[in-house]
């Protein structure tokens, strides 16, 4: 095919052409048609893969409905962390500590049967995590890790490094980010601990090591989960209200580089044109009550206030 693609598009077409089921397909051919080149002569090429997409869509659609997927639908909201990993490495227990939702734990192998999500919340931002069958195990969801922004890899310290090694080359095809979980730390020895703490760094490894068990190291793990997110609070008060009191209510949360204008318009609802006159205090400003035009990039923790 002529089309002059960059050599990103060729890396995908080879993840397409290796896929191993239909959501694997769809997801490898939907970044095919985003980094396929933007020009005349491939315009036609292009609304070839559009079609092959809806056709594995509606094939995806009609496997669901003859319930061979068995799925539970579970409705991606704002930002997706899923934790992956082998049986008994403590996803389950690590759901239960880190959000509301109550999964099985067990022992035995291959305890999670089924999906199940919980709600993250860490310094006012609300995240999804979800949970699922091992990897190994009949039910795992070979499309769920597709979907995550970010994966939470669980690696048992108590079968070494090793369980590392393997995971990284499984979980390599996942375009989402990754962050290392190295659980049950509490059943090593301090020196144990020390060695692979050593080796978490000299592999330059984001992670944390922790014990969802004795609840070690799981705030380690939060913060990094929130710097992952890559979001911004910012507070929005009427004017003549002081900071303290923007600040008591729930924050604004968005994307990090977002700008005013953004702010304005999640309030404004498309009026954001309305706004005369902008004055921030916060990391972003040079001083208290700074005037800001509508291009203006906001920080974390901000406090906005408009005039309209
Ligand atoms: N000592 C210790 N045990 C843990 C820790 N985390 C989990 N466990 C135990 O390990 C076992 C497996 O935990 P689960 O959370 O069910 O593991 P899973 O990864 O969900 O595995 P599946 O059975 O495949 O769903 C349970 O007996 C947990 O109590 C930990 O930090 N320390
Ligand atoms: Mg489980």
């Amino acid at each position: 095919m002529p089309i002059n693609a960059g050599h990103e598009f060729y890396e995908v077409e080879k993840n397409y052409l290796g896929a191993q089921d239909v959501d694997e397909k769809m997801h490898w051919l939907e970044e095919m048609i985003k980094k396929a080149p933007k020009h005349k002569s491939s315009e036609h090429f292009v609304a070839e893969l559009k079609t092959r997409l809806k056709k594995l869509r509606e094939k995806a659609e009609k496997s669901k409905k003859a319930g061979s997927g068995g799925k539970k639908g579970i409705r991606k909201e704002g930002y997706q962390f899923v934790l992956i990993g082998k049986t008994n490495s403590g996803k389950s227990l690590l759901l239960r500590k880190l959000t509301n939702a109550k999964p099985e734990v067990g022992e035995g192998m291959f305890t999670t049967k089924e999906v199940i999500v919980g709600t993250f919340e860490y310094e006012g931002v609300k995240a999804q995590i979800v949970d699922s069958p091992s990897i190994g195990s009949e039910n795992f969801d070979k499309s769920l890790p597709f979907s995550a922004d970010c994966l939470l890899v669980l690696v048992n310290l108590e079968n070494g490094f090793k369980e590392y090694e393997e995971l990284k080359e499984k979980i390599e095809k996942y375009p989402a980010k990754k962050i290392w979980v190295f659980n049950k730390a509490d059943l090593l020895s301090s020196d144990e601990l020390r060695k692979g703490i050593e080796r978490i760094k000299s592999n330059k490894l984001m992670g944390a090591v922790v014990s969802a068990e004795d609840e070690m190291g799981l705030d380690v793990l939060k913060q990094l989960m929130f710097r992952e997110m890559e979001v911004v609070r910012v507070y929005t008060k009427e004017p003549g209200k002081s900071d303290e009191f923007a600040r008591a209510k729930e924050p604004m949360v968005l994307k990090q580089g977002a700008c005013v204008r953004d702010v304005a318009e999640k309030i404004l609802k498309g009026f954001s044109n309305k706004v005369k006159e902008t004055r921030l205090t916060g990391p972003s400003g040079k001083f208290v009550n700074q005037k800001v035009g509508l291009e203006h990039k906001v920080k974390d923790l901000d406090v906005v206030e408009f005039h309209t």
